[in-house]
């Protein structure tokens, strides 16, 4: 066997100071169906997600519930991980910033900054976001009618901080940055110009430490300060691979990550920050930063005060799970900003899955089972329409495996959907339930060639939809392992494999309300 490539991925870890909402789901799909991908293509994957628990945002709003922020990360976070459960995320390690083996991590990486001169005591004032856990500086704030100061970018109030505080030595590294921007580290395009110019703007050195609160890391030798929240935040993904120690095998095989999958709102500190961090304490640098966009329900931005924000479980209830994977990856080009509402979400159910998979392999399969005795059909000598309809479905896997790897989720799927439009007319064009009559031998060989197609969709598809495509690859006779897999695409049906009784993968989502009337 050849030594398989590693892969690690992970998504950006979340602040458990509430209840997931489907904005986190999203991202966690979108990394684990990536992940899936890599590990059906062969590769070896690490898949790390998790809780972002320390920081001024964790305390406050642990003191405005009367409880500790302790308390209050046990909670959500416990909530976090249900979700990703429920959403079937693979992940290898659910990290929390709280967890025993993550301190050591965080303060090894000051240590290595600080021994490289980066780091020197000062006073910081100037303007902090609790809510983003961000400080910006003056043109990029504004006071409003109200009389409050706040954040241009991201709309969240401020305050004024003063404060005794380590700062990191961000400046020197501007050129470093921008040159690496130049070998496409930031994903996608837009977002890479944002932030080299953000860079080109000039750097300001970072306030890394604060003295006004305690909910944190301790800064090596000096524990009147605890670590500003990102800087402890970013080490997760170094944590999880067992560093500091450099030999554990995990952080041998899978340093530096291959992609780190975020959302668009923290690409500055994923983008600037976290490459100085690394390139300051001479660690390998990620290969690629993707943000992807925001979700919003029906072009609202969701928040806690409008009530609009969307429940992952509750979708899950009300739509499945694989239906809910493949609509927030086929609907939105993944980087772009999206819509989430019912009437988007059924539309897909009900086409993509129910009418153009689902029919198809429910009709195509249950004519195997009843006229060919249940096992995969014979093929006679292929026709022009059958070859070219397997060559089509053939084809598509170079296709998907392209979009796949550059994230562009929605174009892959897209592609197979054509193949799928394809099969649908070449199923309807061969008219297999004439040529049960008038030419049997035929029949099979369209049933033969129309499950075969179904495979190779099944295969390509199941890291989107896991469930349902497991049940269709069930259904093809296809037994769990070797034969699932993206090297298994080039090794066709076997005739006379026996297939279990056809079902429906796909139904049709039913308007509760009209069944009331
Ligand atoms: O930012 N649509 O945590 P977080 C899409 N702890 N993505 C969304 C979204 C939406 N409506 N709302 C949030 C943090 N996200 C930090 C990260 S990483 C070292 C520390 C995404 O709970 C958001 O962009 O606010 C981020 O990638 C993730 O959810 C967690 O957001």
């Amino acid at each position: 066997m050849t030594e398989q490539t590693p892969f690690y991925a992970t998504t950006a870890i979340s602040y458990p100071n509430g209840r997931p909402h489907i904005g986190h789901a999203y991202e966690a799909i979108a990394a684990d169906t990536l992940v899936r991908f890599k590990r059906l293509d062969g590769f070896e994957t690490r898949f790390q997600t998790g809780t972002d628990e320390h920081g001024q945002k964790m305390q406050q709003t642990a003191e405005k519930l009367g409880t500790t922020p302790r308390e209050l990360a046990d909670t959500n976070s416990a909530r976090f991980r249900e979700m990703d459960d429920e959403l079937e995320i693979s992940y290898d390690r659910f990290i929390r910033t709280t967890d025993a083996d993550h301190a050591a991590a965080s303060q090894e990486l000051w240590r290595r900054m600080e021994a490289n001169g980066d780091i020197y005591p000062d006073t910081y004032a100037g303007w902090y976001s609790v809510r983003d856990e961000a400080y910006y500086a003056e043109d990029e704030t504004e006071v409003r009618a109200d009389g409050q100061r706040y954040s241009i970018g991201t709309g969240t109030e401020l305050t004024w901080t003063e404060e005794e505080s380590y700062f990191f030595r961000l400046s020197r590294y501007q050129d470093r940055l921008l040159e690496l921007y130049r070998s496409g580290f930031v994903q996608p395009e837009t977002r890479s110009h944002e932030i080299a110019s953000f860079v080109e703007g000039g750097l300001q050195d970072l306030s890394i430490s604060r003295t006004t609160f305690d909910w944190g890391v301790p800064v090596p030798g000096n524990p009147d300060h605890v670590m500003y929240v990102w800087v402890d935040a970013l080490t997760n993904y170094l944590t999880g691979l067992g560093y500091p120690d450099t030999e554990n095998p995990l952080f041998q095989r899978f340093w530096p990550a291959d992609v780190h999958l975020i959302g668009k709102d923290i690409a500055r500190f994923h983008a600037v920050f976290w490459p100085a961090f690394l390139m300051s304490a001479g660690l390998e640098l990620p290969r690629k930063v993707f943000a992807h966009g925001f979700l919003f329900n029906q072009g609202e931005k969701m928040s806690k005060s409008v009530g609009n924000v969307i429940d992952p479980h509750a979708l899950i209830g009300e739509y499945g799970l694989d239906q809910l994977r493949f609509f927030l990856l086929r609907e939105v080009p993944f980087g772009q900003d999206g819509n989430y509402s019912h009437d988007a979400i059924v539309g897909r159910i009900n086409s993509d899955l129910a009418n153009d998979l689902g029919n198809l392999a429910q009709r195509s399969l249950s004519m195997v089972a009843k006229n060919l005795g249940g096992t995969v059909p014979e093929p006679g000598e292929l026709t022009v329409e059958d070859r070219a309809m397997l060559d089509e479905a053939r084809a598509v896997v170079a296709e998907y495996r392209t979009a796949f790897d550059a994230l562009a989720f929605h174009r892959g799927l897209e592609s197979v959907w054509r193949v799928i439009a394809s099969a649908n007319r070449y199923f309807t064009a061969q008219q297999p339930w004439v040529l049960r009559k008038t030419d049997p031998g035929r029949m099979a060989t369209v049933l033969y060639t129309t499950a075969e197609v179904l495979r190779i969709v099944a295969v390509l598809v199941q890291p989107v939809m896991p469930g349902a495509m497991a049940r269709l690859l069930d259904q093809l006779g296809q037994p769990e392992g070797p034969a699932r897999t993206f090297a298994a695409l080039d090794t066709p049906l076997a005739p006379g494999t026996p297939l279990p009784k056809p079902s429906g993968v796909f139904p049709r989502y039913e308007e509760p309300t009209a069944l009331a009337d």
